[in-house]
């Protein structure tokens, strides 16, 4: 069995390379030369533990290999990034344009299946748009949507362990598809139609979403109530049917910050605590930064000269260096620039330089700061002793005080 995965990203190229470990022939196809060709090498373009190694065993065996052009395969798998507009409107010209690489080598009995984070519709429009360029294939080829749901860092585990959701546009096309994930996964296979597996996909992450500002939200009470948000959310976790999540400095990276838009834009009339949670935890954000500069002004206005800062995490979540769509380093952006640049020390384990901060160590910085400000929970800040003589602004629970 052959397959042809269209986009080499963060899913695509890992997905790629366990299908291969299970015996199918890859050929991984992206637009970006650079990563064909690093692909080839054996060399990761992402960052992800322990997937250089099988990346490098696939290329070697001849299981897998990249190009900028689509093959002739039995499977075509569609994993492009599906962005939003300006407007949050979501953007599916990635998925219509690869697509529309594939659609001259489809033939009779093929599988094709969308993965990207999708609108819900977004199969159906595709399959249109197939159809509209080869009639003759209608009735004859097998359509579906089959979302990931897998954990940066852990992919691996993830890929194979977690259950999926099957969308097929027929019940012919959900079998087809459970035949082709059953050669790798080894959890649940669950069919469904491409509409609900669409939704489920957007409902998980906007579910996350909701919790999170919960949380934050419950921080916004009880700073001004005078209440320790994590003891309190603690305690009421003990409730055998509660289970909060934890407050931060704001949601970040491609997935949880995005998915719930392509819900709001499309029912913007129902979806109002879905809109709602996007709103919050944007905010979250926006509050951390002003709490940061007030106390800064206030520690001038004590003192009688400037607060040394240290703003501890730029990475969008724990023990990752992935910065992206990061609240974290926005935070600190926003704080350098009202202070028209002063000198802020910026820290982050996990990265050894950044083109915009210069970086300090987190223990040099943790001792020289007079405010220090907590952004990402990473697990070196939590070898840190709390200190009395320090104004410290906890935002993600380093020391829950
Ligand atoms: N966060 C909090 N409080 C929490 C948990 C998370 O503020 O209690 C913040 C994090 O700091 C981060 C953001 O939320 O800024 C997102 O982090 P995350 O660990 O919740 O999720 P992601 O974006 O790394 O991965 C999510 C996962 N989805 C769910 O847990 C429902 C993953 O399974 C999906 O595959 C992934 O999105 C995706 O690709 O859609």
């Amino acid at each position: 069995m052959k397959a042809c995965f269209m986009g080499l990203g963060y899913i695509g190229l890992p997905t790629a390379i366990i299908a291969a470990r299970s015996g199918v022939d890859i050929v991984g196809v992206d637009v970006n030369p650079k990563v064909v060709e690093m692909t080839n090498k054996g060399k990761l373009h992402i960052i992800e533990p322990g997937m250089e190694e099988l990346l490098q065993e696939m290329v070697a065996t001849g299981k897998l290999k990249a190009s900028t052009k689509p093959e002739v395969a039995d499977a075509y798998f569609i994993v492009v990034p599906t962005p939003f507009k300006g407007n949050h409107k979501p953007d599916i010209s990635y998925v219509e344009a690869a697509t529309k690489a594939v659609v001259p080598f489809l033939k009779d009995g093929d599988l094709f299946v969308i993965e990207s984070t999708s609108p819900v519709g977004t199969t159906e429009h595709i399959a249109k748009q197939i159809f509209a360029a080869r009639p003759e294939l209608e009735g004859h080829i097998y359509i579906a949507y089959c979302p990931e749901r897998v954990l940066p860092g852990n992919v691996i585990y993830e890929l194979v362990h977690n259950d999926r959701v099957i969308g097929g546009m027929t019940p012919e096309a959900s079998d087809k598809a459970v035949e082709f994930y059953s050669q790798f996964v080894t959890g649940q296979l669950h069919k469904t139609n491409a509409r609900t597996a669409e939704m489920c996909k957007l409902t998980e992450n906007s579910s996350r979403d909701a919790q999170i500002a919960f949380a934050n939200e419950l921080s916004f009470i009880c700073d001004k109530a005078g209440i320790n948000v994590w003891e309190l959310i603690n305690l009421a976790n003990k409730h055998p049917r509660v289970n909060i999540l934890q407050p931060g400095c704001g949601v970040g990276g491609h997935c949880i910050a995005v998915d719930p838009y392509f819900i709001t834009a499309e029912f913007p009339e129902e979806a109002k605590i879905i809109a709602q949670a996007r709103e919050t935890n944007n905010f979250k954000a926006q509050w951390c930064a002003e709490k940061v500069k007030s106390t800064m002004l206030q520690f001038e206005l004590d003192r009688g000269r400037k607060p040394q800062v240290a703003m501890m995490g730029l990475a969008f979540k724990p023990n990752i260096d992935d910065l992206r769509e990061s609240p974290a380093k926005r935070i600190t952006a926003e704080v350098m620039q009202s202070f028209n640049n002063a000198d802020i020390m910026v820290v982050e384990p996990n990265i050894t330089e950044h083109k915009v901060f210069k970086l300090t160590h987190f223990e040099k910085a943790y001792e020289e700061a007079d405010i220090v400000v907590f952004l990402t929970a990473h697990n070196e800040f939590k070898t840190l002793e709390w200190r009395d003589d320090k104004v410290i602004l906890d935002f993600c629970g380093i020391f829950k005080k």
